[in-house]
């Protein structure tokens, strides 16, 4: 059965490995990008690296991105050259993957080549797709206050987050790129092909909402036959981790399992939800979407797996 999910950071990267557990699934994730930057002249993809280390084993299990084992010699180096920015984290491990990315950019390789290559080494057990080989990144418009008191600037969603700790109030989000960018073809054929879509719980605005801003993936959303179930990331209205919450006051959505599901929509409404499952003890009431209540705390591998299973229960695609 080919299960096709929309995935962002650690959040999604864990529900991948419950999900990877279920027999007889074979799943496609379609990753986020947005986070990607241009570092040091290296391009960064947080996301897709964190996919492929959490699932090939290579995570770092307290950050829950980037390498266990890691060493942060490069990094020491650079700042004592004064080489800005120091604000993000990159370990002599990370560097690697970097550094082939980055060669094989140059030579002209797409997004999902790269990705590929860097898969053939870590074997994630799901096939790890960039919702689109185009640059699309996240850029949040917050105050510039030295400038004047109503001016505004615009910084990359990694310094808003690393360095600013999502605390500087964002006044939207923009993903710059989105205009000229499609969505990767291969990830639209996993989508319309799917027999079951699941949204992972990762953040709904700077994961799965910047995923959704890429020209074809609503369209492909729509176009499916299969049914399209999501995981609430807000659980007793709070975000089990990173600041989902900090990103819904931005565009204004109450930071409850139920808001978020009205944010997405539901699909008969020009939405893209079917069904939505919310945290045991949380509720969620929005015409058109099946809601079901079930632990979401993905406390270990058993625990996600049982998550997953519930979701494509919900996509009436039952597991053995
Ligand atoms: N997150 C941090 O909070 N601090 C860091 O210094 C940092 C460095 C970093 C380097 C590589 C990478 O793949 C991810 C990194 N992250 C860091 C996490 C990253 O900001 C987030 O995981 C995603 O962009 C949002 O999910």
């Amino acid at each position: 059965m080919r299960v096709t999910v929309l995935v962002g950071g650690v959040g999604g990267a864990r529900f991948l490995l419950g999900l990877r557990e279920l027999p007889g699934v074979e799943v496609t994730a379609v990753v986020n990008v947005g986070d990607d930057l241009w570092l040091h002249g290296l391009r960064i993809c947080p996301d897709l690296d964190t996919c492929l280390y959490t699932l090939g084993g290579g995570i770092d299990p307290e950050r829950g991105w980037g390498r266990r084992a890691e060493t942060w010699t490069v990094a020491e180096e650079l700042a004592a050259y004064g080489a800005e920015p120091t604000w993000f984290g990159l370990g002599d491990r990370d560097i690697a993957t970097h550094l082939v990315r980055t060669r094989m950019l140059r030579a002209g390789y797409t997004l999902a080549d790269v990705t590929a290559a860097l898969a053939h080494r870590w074997q994630p057990g799901v096939t790890l797709l960039p919702a689109s080989d185009d640059r699309v990144e996240t850029h949040v418009v917050v105050p510039d206050p030295d400038t004047g008191p109503q001016a505004r600037r615009a910084i990359h969603f990694q310094e808003w987050w690393v360095r600013h700790k999502a605390a500087l109030p964002a006044e939207r989000f923009v993903s710059v790129g989105a205009e000229q960018a499609s969505v990767l073809p291969a990830a639209r054929a996993a989508i319309e092909q799917a027999d079951a879509v699941l949204l992972a719980p990762s953040n709904p605005v700077v994961s799965i909402g910047t995923i959704l801003e890429i020209p074809g993936v609503r369209d492909a959303l729509r176009a499916t036959p299969a049914r399209v179930v999501g995981l609430s990331p807000i659980v007793g209205g709070r975000p089990l981790r990173g600041m989902a919450d900090a990103c819904l006051a931005a565009i204004g959505v109450a930071t409850t399992a139920e808001a978020v599901a009205a944010h997405y929509g539901a699909r008969r409404d020009g939405g893209i939800l079917d069904g939505w499952l919310v945290h045991t003890g949380d509720a969620a009431e929005v015409p058109g979407i099946a809601v079901r209540a079930v632990p979401l705390l993905m406390t270990d591998v058993d625990a996600t797996a049982a998550m997953a299973r519930e979701a494509l229960d919900l996509c009436g695609v039952g597991v053995g």
